[in-house]
């Protein structure tokens, strides 16, 4: 792939000097992401964000890119307003030589570039608390932003993506295809997630009866999502915007609680490691409840912890239906990825059930409704 993008991809990009290499990039699990890095004659030289979008997963990626470019286009405004930089603050995409926002290329994949935020950094885990109270405050901003956004404009880019009870019907079917021949080897995990039927469909119901609002959220809030200063620690960018729908802001407060407030990697093989830090949950509770708190409905704060187990579960069940149908959705690395984090996940819920309730008495100590 290094020499199709040396040879074909970046010469259709208008990119600024000239190509000295390319190398794979980041920890993405879905698109494929390289560094172009170019030399220029009176100016330091640069190096620009180049990805594959994976079009298996994402099957408009014109509609993809639509939503991207409204939503960058509708955070530089807000950034300018504020006195920020919107070029460090947001994503700027740059477009190939006749204008477009992607590049087809002779293969049919589909290519598309941003400027490179530099001195800063995507952390992989939480190794100081402030890190996290700074992710959450940015995604918290990240929300507030985006509140009067016209969500009817925004494409779907994957259907029923936090839809929990479509999620438990696609691994019930997964385990009764059995494609991979893998079920009988992981029946307890199974067996995991069917007791947890009923937990899929709270917020799901939620939103169909009008309990809980629909946002424009990021949903895909993982720590490694946000670009952090390198000398400030502060949250300065919010990327992967793939999967920027309307959605609820459990699934963001969520998610981020599943990757960044566990004590060891989302596909750490000694589960004796893995465990839910409530003090990492305080720090990001506090974080995320100082920006975005005052917006929130009361019924959304009541459901905040539960919402940490909810989409561990989620994604623990997701990676156990790719485990079963034979590793065609995440990117994996060795023979039994998936099922590893799989059961770091069900490490996860099991912990969170056990803390369920310290979590909520640290919601209610950083609610503030005065
Ligand atoms: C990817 C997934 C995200 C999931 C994460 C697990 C997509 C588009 O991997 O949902 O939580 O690490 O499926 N993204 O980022």
């Amino acid at each position: 792939m290094l020499d199709k993008i040396k040879n074909e991809i970046v010469k259709a990009f208008l990119f600024d000097g000239d190509f000295i290499y390319a190398e794979p990039f980041g920890c993405g699990h879905i698109n494929a992401t390289y560094a172009v890095y170019f030399r220029r004659e009176t100016k330091p030289p640069v190096r620009y964000i180049l990805q594959a979008v994976n079009t298996t997963i994402f099957t408009d990626p014109q509609g993809l890119m639509e939503n991207i470019q409204g939503v960058t286009s509708h955070l530089r405004k807000k950034i300018q307003e504020q006195g920020g930089d919107p070029q460090r603050e947001t994503l700027t995409l740059v477009p190939t030589r006749d204008g477009k926002l992607l590049y087809e290329d002779s293969d049919g994949g589909f290519w598309r570039s941003y400027l490179f935020i530099e001195n800063a950094t995507c952390h992989q885990s939480v190794d100081r608390p402030i890190l996290f109270t700074n992710a959450a405050k940015a995604f918290g901003h990240f929300q507030k932003l985006l509140a009067d956004y016209p969500a009817d404009t925004l494409h779907e880019t994957i259907a029923d993506f936090h839809n929990t009870v479509n999620r438990y019907e696609l691994f019930e079917k997964a385990v009764a295809e059995d494609k991979a021949g893998r079920a009988a080897s992981v029946e307890k995990e199974i067996r995991f997630f069917l007791d947890r039927k009923a937990d899929g469909a709270v917020v799901v119901d939620a939103i169909k009866e009008g309990r809980l609002p629909l946002r424009v959220t990021h949903n895909d809030t993982k720590l490694n999502n946000i670009m952090m200063d390198n000398d400030t620690d502060e949250g300065i960018c919010v990327i992967d915007l793939d999967t920027v729908m309307p959605g609820s802001v459990l699934y963001d407060f969520g998610d981020s609680i599943r990757f960044g407030a566990s004590t060891a990697d989302e596909d750490e093989q000694n589960l004796s490691l893995v465990s839910m830090d409530l003090g990492l949950f305080e720090a990001y509770t506090a974080g995320f409840l100082s920006e975005a708190g005052a917006s929130l409905t009361d019924e959304e704060i009541r459901l905040l912890p539960f919402s940490a187990k909810l989409l561990t579960l989620e994604c623990g069940m997701r990676f156990l239906t790719d485990y079963l149908n034979g590793d065609t959705y995440f990117r994996i690395h060795r023979e039994h990825h998936n099922l590893d984090r799989c059961r770091t996940q069900i490490t996860l819920v099991a912990d969170m059930e056990r803390k369920m309730e310290e979590m909520k008495k640290i919601v209610a100590k950083y609610v503030n409704r005065t």
